[in-house]
């Protein structure tokens, strides 16, 4: 009992550090970033490969490493929030540059909702990007 206790109390303190340590090393705000559509549309049908880039807007530069920890691909667009796809992560081919595997079950405007962290700073970076599907 008295272990169980005190190592959640370290456990709280270490999160603590951690977080003053992200606070500290901040030094943009996470507004400065988004993601982009490499390709605006994708053709309808199995296994397509949905890439992005994630960029500081004010230097224009691709941001790597970013933890990618949400993402979404639905019909919202077409009025069909409902109807949601797999999406699946797939290995990154340069830096910046992010990629999905998705099953893309009808043509029409789809809607990417991404939800990242960004090494460095604080706060979330959340995307909503549309894409059209073609038949
Ligand atoms: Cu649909």
């Amino acid at each position: 009992m008295k272990t169980s206790r005190y190592s959640r109390a370290l456990q709280g303190a270490l999160i603590g550090i951690a977080m003053t340590g992200l606070v500290t090393a901040a030094h943009a705000n996470i507004k400065d970033y988004e993601f982009e559509l490499v390709d605006q549309t994708v053709q309808a049908g199995p296994d397509k490969i949905i890439t992005v880039r994630l960029v500081n807007k004010t230097t224009g530069k691709p941001v790597p490493g970013a933890v990618i920890f949400a993402t979404r691909l639905d019909m919202a667009p077409d009025g069909m929030q409902e109807m949601a796809t797999k999406i699946a992560p797939m290995p990154s081919t340069e830096p910046g540059v992010y990629k999905f595997k998705a099953t893309v079950s009808m043509a029409g405007g789809w809607q990417l909702s991404l939800g990242a962290k960004v090494q460095g700073e604080t706060g979330t970076v959340e995307s909503k990007l549309v894409l059209k599907a073609t038949p």
